[in-house]
């Protein structure tokens, strides 16, 4: 064994603590509190340092969907850096796994959908769909369209693209955003729903993207984008008159729309896009995560023929790559990973048989004291923690009690996220009935937990 696993956590907290800036992380407090330091993985559990087990409730950060453990993508990663490690797509040239996988993506994707630019992350992919965007609309004779509309508290990514599309005020307060995005409304029934039926209040949601086009002038608009089902920002699953609604108005104004299928994509929805999930047609589906289980870094667009005809017939160089687009490692893990979904059908039995008993069991704990609501689809779920169900009123609205259930998740053996005072699961695709309900049982100590702290 290397001395890099033989450390006590103690000795790993003060090395961490001196040297590693984390993501997303306010470095004071992180290194008085010390991080948890996590050793290894198995199936859907990890283990930290003192070898307890957790169940992954989150697949790492929403991209181990099919756990870990997975041999074979391992090996083909291996095999892929013995026989060709890296060489690049610029200057003509492709290599076998990079060819191979466009193909595949093709083949799963929407129909219309049969090109793909490969980057390694999904910020990445978020700032290649603004640079198709401007080279799409130049070719296709309206280059005025260059505005790009998107929501409030969306997630697409943290390079100065991501976070300026991305709808995020606490991010945006810490850097200077593109003039060219805009926001509008999510469609966050429980929090901003009030009075309304969920239905109304889709529409009325949907509509706020109308009015920006119409303040903006659909002339000057590219796109819309959004994620299917917000990820990060709490797994907002929109009212059933949402999506309908926002594909006719994209049509309507010739606006193109991006779904970023960065968390929805690759079966977690129990479709293989959340496009499919929603029945909507998109022009880009930015992607990452899952495609590889999280096992290598990759990530890309997948580009309609409307788009991609443009792209190829009417000429010129795409001023646009990365060295480690279509690297592959990465690649070959992404092969290994569609294999897997496709040969053990993933994707169907969580449409059809895990996530239908996910999503029943998930929804008993709306009978908690503590739950305002439960919500999800497939193997993505969330919880609203509530002062009061009727008024859908919260403890202290500074997302205090998430964090209590959180670490009282945590102490019970389940890694379960909190945005705010929601809290979310999106559990390993391969999650057997036994091991959601041992997340259920996990789940209900932690609101037991929180509820004698709060009540
Ligand atoms: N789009 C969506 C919808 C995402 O969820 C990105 C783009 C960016 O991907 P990269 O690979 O650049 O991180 C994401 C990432 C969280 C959390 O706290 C979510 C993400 C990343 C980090 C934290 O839920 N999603």
């Amino acid at each position: 064994m290397s001395s890099r696993t033989t450390r006590s956590s103690s000795d790993w907290q003060q090395l961490d603590q001196r040297h590693y800036l984390h993501p997303f992380s306010d470095f004071k407090a992180l290194g008085q509190q010390g991080s948890q330091i996590i050793s290894r993985a198995e199936g859907i559990y990890i283990y930290d340092n003192e070898g307890r087990q957790i169940l992954d409730g989150m697949s790492g950060l929403w991209c181990c969907s099919l756990g870990y453990g997975q041999q074979s993508i391992a090996a083909a990663v291996y095999a892929q850096l013995q026989e060709l490690p890296y060489y690049n797509s610029f200057f003509q040239c492709a290599h076998p796994p990079v060819i191979e996988l466009s193909q595949r993506l093709a083949e799963v994707a929407p129909k219309h959908m049969n090109n793909v630019f490969f980057t390694s992350s999904g910020s990445e992919a978020n700032d290649t769909c603004l640079r198709l965007l401007r080279r799409y609309w130049d070719l296709a004779g309206k280059p005025s369209k260059r505005l790009v509309i998107s929501r409030r508290n969306a997630y697409h990514g943290s390079t100065i693209a991501g976070a300026s599309l991305g709808g995020m005020g606490f991010m945006h307060q810490q850097f200077e955003t593109l003039s060219y995005v805009h926001h509008v409304d999510q469609p966050y029934w429980f929090d901003e729903g009030g009075d309304m039926e969920p239905e109304a209040f889709g529409l009325q949601a949907a509509r706020s993207l109308e009015l920006k086009i119409d303040e903006l002038g659909a002339e000057n608009v590219a796109a819309f984008i959004a994620e299917p089902i917000q990820g990060a920002g709490g797994v907002i699953v929109p009212p059933a008159s949402y999506w309908p609604e926002i594909e006719r108005i994209c049509r309507a104004h010739d606006i193109l729309l991006i779904t970023d299928e960065v968390i929805c994509g690759f079966g977690r929805t129990g479709e293989w896009f959340g496009a499919d999930y929603f029945s909507v047609s998109a022009d880009l589906m930015p992607f990452a995560k899952a495609v590889t289980n999280g096992y290598q870094p990759l990530g890309g667009v997948l580009v309609s023929d409307r788009c991609a005809d443009v792209l190829k017939t009417d000429g010129g160089e795409f001023a646009h790559g990365y060295t480690y687009s279509g690297h592959p490692a990465a690649c070959a893990a992404a092969l290994a990973t569609l294999d897997i979904l496709q040969e053990q059908n993933i994707v169907t039995t969580v449409r059809d048989s895990s996530g239908p008993y996910l999503q029943r069991r998930w929804a008993e704990l709306a009978e908690h004291p503590l739950v305002g609501e439960t919500r999800g689809a497939g193997f993505l779920a969330a919880l609203e923690l509530v002062s009061d169900k009727a008024s859908r009123a919260r403890f202290d609205g500074d997302g205090s009690s998430g964090a209590r259930c959180r670490d009282n998740s945590m102490a019970a053996g389940l890694v379960m996220r909190a945005v705010g005072d929601t809290m979310i699961v999106a559990p390993p695709l391969v999650a057997t009935h036994a091991q959601i309900d041992e997340l259920i049982d996990k789940a209900r100590a932690a609101l037991d937990a929180t509820a004698a702290e709060l009540i």
